[in-house]
């Protein structure tokens, strides 16, 4: 089965969907499907912060995340150079902050061992960047 990017990605923003949401990978909690390529942007409103927290994750494991992987990235596009974490396997990777009102979360899998995938819970939060960093 072939997902296209359009049939799996978001963009989540304050007035689409308010705040807390959820964000899974798709078919969760059954397996996610060969060749995903999912790319979710959620846009919290201005001098918010998004605060995405993963609740299940179990991705197939993989060195440098090669084959399946969730990045998420302080941006609204995938800029190397903006990746706050890459994550695959089975441990959760608990939480992510963005700096600005922009985070993109791309989840892709490679042609063959599918898992569960992974949900997490987005919030909008006021100069939360500031109080931890
Ligand atoms: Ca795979």
């Amino acid at each position: 089965m072939l997902l296209t990017v359009s049939e799996c990605s978001a963009n989540i923003s304050n007035s689409t969907a308010p705040a807390p949401g959820q964000i899974t990978s798709p078919y969760y909690p059954d397996d996610y499907p060969d060749n995903a390529n999912c790319e979710i942007l959620i846009q919290a409103p201005q001098a918010y912060n998004v605060l995405l927290s993963m609740e299940d994750f179990d991705l197939e494991d993989s060195f440098a995340c090669a084959y399946d992987s969730l990045t998420v990235y302080d941006s609204n596009i995938a800029d190397e150079e903006k990746i706050i974490g890459k994550h695959c396997g089975n441990s959760i990777p608990t939480y992510f902050i963005s700096s600005g009102t922009d985070m993109l979360v791309v989840f892709t899998s490679d042609d063959s061992v599918n898992y569960k995938g992974f949900s997490a819970e987005y919030e909008f939060l006021e100069g939360l960047f500031s109080m931890f960093f």
